[in-house]
């Protein structure tokens, strides 16, 4: 783990960017943030946070401690109060009055579309908890949730977060292995499914996939299906029910469980730098204080009068916190979007921000750069003048890519909030805030208030002003992970290990000359495909999973689009070698261990390019020299080959790869 030449690029460019757009008087004087808000977190951070704890959340039992840090990295907030999420999301806003509002403005890929009010919400929750209770879900319990982008994805979790159930949902691009694994791991009693979604103009199936994953030995009892597509189904009798069966008959109304603020919401699995994804734990006080307090300030929502649109998928930490929670306890009426962004048309996504006039919009910098290429007469077609607010998540954005969504989508004057923050945060950690901050293109900036970080060196000591290091946390946050599920040791091990008292982030970044920060990637094996993180390793276990593949390694190589894309390099066995010889049986072996990718994790995972090779660059202890191989993915010349066991291996690479051109 060291930073090294893959960051050296991304460092020239935003380094040499100098242009800063400080916020309009206008939107300055109507911003929810203010500077007695940095002030107040300065003078006592943790009274601050109680505040806001007070201020976004309603308790039924109010808390009277606000962090207990003194089992490091095991942290609590707000631990003696009791409250429940759903009733936070749903039922309070219902209590106040605005049971009228539009939570969620559903737009289905086929042009279905569905308006839900926070009144119609409750019920549908109401309704799906007692369903879920009559299955026999309790208060403790996880569920699995397997669904695409539909209204029933927001109240199956919620309907578990109201009985006090854990709810892990896996992104509906996973597969059958993906998503058993992660039932064992949770010990799930419980899916809930559908019977497929639509994406790019079909109708894709979920359920055979979750009766995949349930073959054989399985905790999981009962079987919830969504109707979505109509499409023909597989039934298990016993064991599968119908959404609409269940939900249409059961009562609608149903009292929350108040649960701890310590309480388990949800497990959400990440990649990793080891083969199995992680269980990250969060619990409900600290997450939803800072969810709903961020969510508050960065995107300024003004809940009466703003339309927000996150186009992450629930499957992701974005969709739980910047669709889910943060934005419904904050009474935000918000667009969810089944399909891609260029279904039937490109300009799908503006489309839909002209017709709700959307006014705060957050996506990820991939997106915009495959915006981009489409070319500006696209959302040019459209009245976007809506827009008040962008955000940007999942990688740095790139300057170039910036300016674009700040000119062609903003109007060249709605500010731009690049969010840093993972699945372990749970919330966002260091963002512009709008009407405050003048933002720079391709800088996070700051730590929100209330939140601590530094940059440091390999001796865990803060960097000066215009250099580089580690990205590290150095006091416990509210919406922190509690753990990773079922391993309080690989907890340690991974995020508290590598300098004592600080969280490792695993990302490299940098402090200006101003002290603001500029992320610039992982320093670990993790990738970021489109924003979405991907084991190396995970991914070579899939391909050595193979009987064609003997060896296995896997590098993120830059790509234009997608930020880093999936590089492999494969060592054939012996008995499948003279398939490479020519190029036809090439092509058909990298086809062929791409579907299998894709079968074993996702398509998302799946390579983009395979290249066989006759042996893999390795150090004497055995470790491979991915930097190298990096270094061929990325067309650039081999950098420092000299702890290879054995020199030639890079050359004969080379040449393997020049020869097939
Ligand atoms: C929210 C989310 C986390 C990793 C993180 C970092 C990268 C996310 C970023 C960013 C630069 C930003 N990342 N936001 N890098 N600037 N604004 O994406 O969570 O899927 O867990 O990924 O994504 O590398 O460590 P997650």
């Amino acid at each position: 783990m060291t930073l090294d030449a893959r960051q050296a690029p991304a460092l020239e460019n935003m380094l040499n960017e100098t242009r800063t757009f400080p916020p309009s008087t206008d939107f300055a004087a109507q911003a929810n943030a203010h500077q007695e808000l940095i002030d107040q977190a300065q003078t006592d951070r943790l009274e601050f946070w109680a505040e806001q704890a007070r201020k976004h959340v309603t308790w039924k039992v109010p808390f009277t401690k606000t962090l207990d840090w003194s089992n490091p990295p095991f942290a609590t907030w707000f631990e003696d109060g009791k409250l429940n999420a759903a009733y936070n999301a749903v039922d309070r806003h219902v209590a106040a009055g605005n049971g009228d509002r539009v939570a969620l403005h559903f737009e289905g890929e086929p042009g279905d579309t569905r308006s839900v009010t926070y009144a119609d919400l409750q019920r549908e929750v109401s309704r799906a908890a007692n369903a879920l209770a009559a299955l026999g879900v309790q208060t403790g319990d996880r569920v699995v949730i397997y669904l695409p982008m539909i209204v029933e994805a927001v109240v199956a979790m919620l309907a578990c977060a109201r009985i006090g159930a854990a709810h892990s949902v896996v992104f509906g691009g996973f597969s059958a292995d993906a998503l058993r694994s992660r039932i064992a791991d949770a010990g799930a009693k419980l899916v809930i499914t559908a019977d497929g979604g639509y994406r790019r103009g079909r109708a894709t199936a979920l359920k055979p996939a979750v009766d995949e994953a349930l073959s054989g030995e399985t905790p999981v009892e009962k079987v919830v299906v969504v109707r979505r597509t109509g499409q023909d189904t597989d039934w298990t009798d016993g064991r599968d029910v119908w959404w609409h069966d269940l939900v249409e008959a059961a009562d609608i109304e149903h009292t929350p469980v108040w649960v701890d603020a310590e309480h388990p919401l949800f497990i959400l699995y990440t990649s990793g730098t080891t083969g199995n994804p992680k269980g990250i734990l969060h619990t409900t006080g600290g997450y939803l204080t800072q969810t709903a307090y961020t969510h508050y300030n960065v995107f300024d929502l003004k809940a009466e009068t703003d339309v927000y649109w996150c186009t992450a998928d629930i499957g992701w930490i974005t969709g739980h916190s910047y669709v889910v929670y943060g934005p419904l306890l904050n009474g935000a009426t918000q667009v969810i979007y089944e399909g891609t962004p260029d279904t039937p048309h490109q300009g799908r996504w503006w489309e839909i921000i002209e017709k709700y006039k959307v006014s705060l919009f957050y996506t990820a910098p991939t997106a915009i750069r495959t915006c981009m290429k489409w070319g500006e007469d696209i959302p040019g077609k459209y009245d976007l003048t809506s827009l008040r607010v962008l955000g940007s998540v999942g990688e740095s954005i790139n300057p170039e890519a910036w300016m674009w969504y700040r000119r062609v989508i903003g109007g060249d004057n709605a500010p731009i909030v690049d969010t840093w923050w993972q699945t372990e945060t749970g919330a966002i950690m260091i963002s512009p805030l709008p009407g405050l901050t003048s933002t720079k293109p391709g800088s996070a900036q700051r730590p929100l208030p209330g939140i601590s970080a530094e940059v440091v060196n390999d001796n865990a000591e803060a960097v000066p002003n215009g250099s580089g290091g580690y990205l590290v946390l150095n006091e416990p946050w509210p919406s922190m992970l509690r753990g990773i599920w079922g391993d309080p040791q690989r907890y340690i091990d991974t995020y508290w290990s590598r300098f004592k008292d600080l969280y490792f982030a695993g990302d490299g970044a940098k402090k200006d000359d101003d002290g603001d920060v500029w992320l610039l990637g992982r320093v670990d094996d993790v990738m970021n495909v489109s924003g979405h993180r991907l084991s190396t390793m995970e991914i070579e276990s899939a391909l050595v999973s193979h009987e064609a593949v003997a060896e296995a390694a896997v590098v993120g190589a830059s790509d234009d689009t997608t930020g880093q894309a999936v590089v492999a390099f494969v060592i054939l066995r012996e008995d499948h070698a003279a398939l490479a010889q020519s190029e036809e049986g090439s092509a058909q072996v990298q086809e062929t261990l791409r579907a299998h990718v894709a079968k074993e994790i996702g398509p998302i995972a799946k390579p983009r390019t395979i290249l066989v090779v006759p042996e893999l660059p390795k150090t004497r202890s055995g470790k491979i020299m991915r930097r190298l191989l990096r270094d061929v993915a990325e067309n650039r010349a081999v950098g420092d080959a000299t702890t290879l066991a054995d020199s030639s291996v890079m050359d004969l690479i080379a040449d393997g790869l020049s020869a097939r051109g």
